[in-house]
């Protein structure tokens, strides 16, 4: 039975822009991705470093394709892909999804920015795009968690700028927004999954810590939201799949890479 969001849930994300949704996947599941996702030598060679604004590299490993493996059965979660569609209002599809490998001691920061700050260069008309984040590892303020800005999604696209290799949000209307709302860290445990909305302020610190900040990001756009340009990702629909189907696909994904389906030490 997939995870149903209550009334409260959906007007809180509407209400802060994001929602918090506590051990959506299973201890069994994460531990499975955690090594899958570092046994992946092909994964990790895809990996680009985004350079924050001190030249520390915040590293992400992003694909548009979708895959019949673990990372594809996580975009196809039915947990997450029912959840989005309540919360956007619509049928949805995949965009994109990444992992963020934020590295102990060297892991760079996301500056201030809005997904949309981003996404609407890619010609999508509104910001109906929401963004699922399942911790790997435990997220914390030592290692990076991501802080936001609750409300700051009502404010509209904020024009953004080039910083190191990221684009950030203009910094004096950060600042003003800063001195009205409140931001918040989004201390999360592995399998907790965070939804947010595309014009979300969010960013996260460099991580400082021994403790690796690993997140998987899965991203949708709302099926009436296609690039205006003609340009991918065009729509196609999203097959919704059961954590045990996602498990069964994870246990032959792992085996492929270490000879074992099994995520124990
Ligand atoms: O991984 C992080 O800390 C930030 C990720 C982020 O800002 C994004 O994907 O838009």
């Amino acid at each position: 039975m997939a995870f149903q969001l209550n009334d409260n849930d959906v007007m809180s994300y509407h209400r802060d822009g994001f929602l918090l949704v506590p051990r959506l996947f299973d201890s069994e599941l994460i531990a499975m991705l955690s090594h899958t996702a570092r046994a992946d030598q092909r994964y990790q060679s895809l990996a680009v470093d985004r350079s924050d604004r001190e030249g520390a590299a915040s590293r992400l490993s992003l694909r548009y394709d979708l895959p019949e493996d673990l990372y594809g059965g996580l975009v196809r979660s039915e947990d997450i892909v029912l959840t989005t569609e309540r919360l956007l209002g619509e049928e949805v599809y995949h965009y994109h999804h990444k992992m963020m490998m934020k590295e102990p001691f060297v892991g760079g920061a996301w500056e201030w920015h809005q997904d949309y700050g981003y996404w609407y260069h890619g010609w999508f008309l509104s910001p109906a795009i929401t963004s699922c984040m399942i911790a790997v590892d435990r997220a914390t303020r030592a290692n990076g968690c991501l802080q936001v800005i609750p409300g700051s999604h009502a404010l509209g696209r904020i024009d953004h700028g080039g910083v190191g290799d990221q684009m950030s949000a203009n910094q004096e209307r950060v600042d003003a927004i800063l001195s009205r709302y409140e931001k918040t860290y989004v201390e999360m445990d592995p399998g907790d999954a965070l939804f947010f909305h595309s014009n979300l302020l969010h960013r996260s610190d460099q991580n400082t810590s021994p403790d690796p900040r690993w997140v998987l990001i899965c991203c949708y756009a709302a099926r009436s939201n296609e690039p205006a340009n003609g340009l991918p990702p065009a729509y196609e629909y999203l097959e919704r799949w059961s954590v045990d189907r996602i498990k069964e696909i994870g246990k032959q994904h792992l085996m492929s890479l270490t000879g074992s389906s099994s995520a124990s030490p």
